[in-house]
């Protein structure tokens, strides 16, 4: 596995989700989760978006935090002035690239975005040297790669920025070609290079963990993928791919068992409804039904997991009241039950068990209760 950071942009793309809004305290509980987990950026709202957020950016910046602090600012020098005024301590800068947005948003060919572009970086270079600069075109996927190699080498060549970023803004992009323009841009520059993919597609994790393969240093998430429209890469998601390769690494890298935490703040103070098969944190990441896979779970979790639940502080489940049971679980809970049966009385309660699930909804207090009477009717029989 490559080296790389986590940029964190709840607290700017997130807030862009048709549900989401932040105030004072959210964004202060919410950062302060983040970087407990070993986040290593947090990206945060332009200061221009309102005079509370530009606030909350300033408190947040001075909280004292590990996670460098960086804030999403448009190609304009008041942006940049108001960014640096609140003290953070890097500034994403975004400039539209494709077709669509030269004529439907910035209103600007090629080489006006290059002398915007270079004129507004210098400035925010020469007025802090330290500040970690990075450029990146909003819609790259969508955007002519001749454009996008003449932009680049063009801001390369002037050496005031340390990374530079490519966005898949609609959701268009494949794996392939991820790696492709990932690959493109490492041709054109040595420095670091930040992926931020949207999941209109479903494509986001495949394509952050293509980026990283291809050379990308930073990957944006959202806790719960929040953003606009669908949102992006999911921060569970993309800690569950790379941990999936590369176990141990990941939990040398960031503290697993805090990462719940700030799924439970952006869930409760924000009352949004978590798809029930979410990466890690949906109710049914950990549960095993089929009678197949719950025999063997019970031998070695592993057969069927390549997440361990307790990694992240969580339990699995095995559903046993349902008609897809084997007969090793049975003969469990019968023993948890302190009753014995022999084999052919086991194989005669999965029968009956599965008869009844046919036609009714079983839950675990029926299935006792169906164990128990199944029970006794072999010793009313045996007397
Ligand atoms: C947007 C901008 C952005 C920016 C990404 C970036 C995108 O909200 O339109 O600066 O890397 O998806 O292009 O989120
Ligand atoms: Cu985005």
């Amino acid at each position: 596995m490559k080296n790389f950071s986590i940029i964190d942009t709840t607290l700017r793309e997130g807030e862009q989700c048709i549900d989401v809004n932040f105030f004072s305290q959210d964004r202060k509980e919410i950062a302060q989760a983040l970087d407990d987990i070993g986040i290593e950026f947090i990206e945060m709202v332009s200061p221009k978006v309102s005079p509370q957020s530009q606030k909350d950016l300033k408190m947040i910046a001075n909280m004292g935090l590990n996670a460098k602090i960086l804030t999403h600012v448009r190609c304009q020098k008041d942006d940049i002035n108001l960014a640096l005024d609140c003290g953070v301590q890097g500034i994403n800068l975004f400039i539209g690239a494709s077709e669509f947005l030269q004529k439907y948003s910035i209103h600007k060919t090629v080489d006006q975005i290059i002398d915007l572009t270079s004129d507004v970086l210098s400035y925010a270079k020469g007025q802090s040297p330290d500040i970690i600069l990075r450029f990146s075109t909003e819609d790259s996927f969508r955007s002519n790669h001749k454009d996008l190699i003449r932009i680049y080498s063009a801001i390369e060549q002037l050496g005031v920025v340390d990374r530079f970023g490519l966005a898949d803004t609609v959701g268009i992009a494949t794996p392939n070609e991820v790696t492709d323009l990932v690959s493109l841009l490492r041709e054109i520059t040595d420095k670091d290079i930040e992926f931020h993919a949207h999941n209109d597609t479903g494509c986001s994790i495949a394509n952050s963990y293509n980026a990283i393969m291809a050379g990308a240093t930073h990957i944006d998430t959202s806790v719960f993928g929040l953003g606009e429209r669908n949102g992006i890469t999911s921060l569970a998601g993309l800690i569950a791919r790379i941990y999936s390769i590369d176990r141990e690494y990941v939990k040398k890298k960031y503290n697993l068992l805090k990462l719940h935490q700030v799924h439970k703040l952006v869930q409760e103070k924000m009352k949004i409804h978590v798809s029930f098969n979410h990466f890690i944190f949906g109710s049914v990441a950990f549960s095993h039904k089929a009678g197949l896979h719950t025999n063997a779970i019970i031998q070695n979790p592993e057969t069927y997991e390549i997440l361990k639940p307790e990694d992240f502080g969580l339990h699995r489940t095995i559903s046993v009241a349902n008609k897809m049971v084997g007969i090793h679980v049975i003969e469990q809970r019968t023993k948890e039950l302190g009753l014995k049966m022999n084999h052919d009385n086991l194989v005669e309660l999965v029968k009956k068990i599965k008869n009844i699930s046919d036609v009714e909804i079983l839950n675990d207090d029926k299935l006792n209760q169906i164990i128990r009477d199944f029970s006794q009717s072999l010793s009313i029989s045996k007397n």
